[in-house]
């Protein structure tokens, strides 16, 4: 499922141009180069929060019944899909605090909420959020719901015109192939036009195709986060060297739980690629499950005591170093730490001759990426 941003949004990373070398020195096999001081370390403020808290929230707004807290649920929760049946429908901001590599909010909103109405404080929904994601019902009659999220965007570009605008075109499974693209580029064309007309700039507004049966909610959800992580610049041109050096197609880093991935390398990206990783994220959370351990009683416990038992192993995350022939191509799996996973593709060649160089480089990575996310 692609997407396609109406204008090239601004570059979010500022981070520093030296630490950004130094990181990539560090993948490059030198172990040596200075590390960045804790003076020099990116700041987690997010592009567009006022109270520069680091915890980007994301809105989910739209007509009532266009599946706002199915996704929420599904992705967040684990919710099985049919199971979103059963959703009632919400009646009040429903806000929920994700606590992973970064903390970031998703406050799912009733489809009847009005902004306009004087007893709704805008300054407090929009001061400090990261992205809104209007979500339509592309299998019901979607014109009052673009109509809505027209004047929804005039109204943030006069008074929030930093917030950053994802439409979710959702609900395409069970759509013919003509019928998505028709309805897509319909919505497109009708947000282009009416934007045009008024006068307002095109702004910061994607489109996304999405269904919670299929991977397209999170690679949706993917793209969301990614414009909210302060670091991606680096990550992704950390990624791309380490595909450089160890020969790899593709690489993701992996939020696990919720299976969005934070960054990849800037090789182009198909949704094949995206699922065959996620899958196997799958299967690697769903054996933690039976054989993983808590490490939260180890956060902040005493190393000595760490070092010693071997039952507990060490002070890192628990690593799952895998590398299993899957639909032709290699994949190598590394947990990174207690949220992240690092899934590379490796292609068609046998990457067993390479496993030496591919372990010391990831560990490189590995240790770069503790000083990006801490935690
Ligand atoms: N086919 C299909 N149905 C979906 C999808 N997402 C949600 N639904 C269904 O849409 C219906 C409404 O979902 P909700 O998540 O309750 O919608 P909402 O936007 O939260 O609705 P309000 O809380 O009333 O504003 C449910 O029956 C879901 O099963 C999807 O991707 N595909
Ligand atoms: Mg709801």
């Amino acid at each position: 499922m692609g997407d396609e941003n109406l204008h090239q949004s601004p570059p979010i990373s500022n981070v520093d141009q030296s630490a950004q070398q130094t990181l990539i020195r560090y993948l490059q096999d030198l172990p040596e180069a200075d590390k960045p001081s804790a003076s020099n370390a990116p700041s987690r403020k997010t592009p567009n929060s006022r109270a520069n808290d680091g915890k980007p929230r994301l809105l989910l707004m739209g007509q009532r019944r266009s599946g706002k807290s199915s996704i929420s649920s599904v992705v967040f929760h684990k919710l099985p899909p049919p199971e979103t049946l059963y959703l009632e429908t919400t009646t009040r901001i429903k806000k929920e605090y994700m606590h992973s590599f970064m903390d970031f909010q998703v406050w799912d909103f009733p489809g009847h909420l009005n902004y306009t109405d004087p007893s709704f404080d805008t300054e407090e929904i929009f001061g400090e959020i990261g992205a809104l994601i209007w979500v339509i019902d592309a299998q019901d009659d979607f014109f009052d719901a673009v109509t809505k999220l027209n004047e929804l965007i005039q109204y943030l570009q006069e008074n929030y015109p930093e917030i950053i605008v994802e439409v979710f075109i959702h609900k395409v499974d069970g759509l013919s192939d003509d019928y998505l693209s028709d309805t897509y580029q319909i919505i497109v064309d009708r947000v282009q036009d009416e934007l045009e007309d008024s006068g307002h700039p095109l702004g910061n507004v994607s489109f996304h195709r999405t269904s919670i049966y299929d991977h397209s909610i999170y690679e949706a959800f993917s793209k969301v986060i990614q414009k909210l992580i302060f670091e991606i610049g680096p990550l992704e041109s950390l990624l791309t060297t380490l595909c450089a050096n160890c020969k790899m197609e593709k690489a993701y880093l992996f939020d696990v739980l919720s299976k969005i991935y934070i960054a990849s390398d800037l090789s182009p990206s198909d949704s094949s690629s995206y699922e065959i990783s996620s899958e196997y994220v799958d299967l690697v959370v769903d054996i933690s499950e039976i054989y993983g351990w808590d490490r939260n009683e180890l956060e902040g416990g005493d190393t000595e005591q760490i070092e010693e038992d071997p039952e507990v192993g060490n002070q890192d995350a628990e690593s799952l170093i895998v590398l299993e022939k899957k639909n032709g191509s290699y994949l190598y799996l590394k947990e990174i730490n207690k949220y992240l996973a690092l899934i590379c593709i490796m292609g068609d060649d046998s990457p067993t001759d390479r496993k030496a160089l591919i372990d010391y480089n990831v560990g490189v990575f590995q240790e770069t990426l503790k000083q990006i996310f801490p935690r």
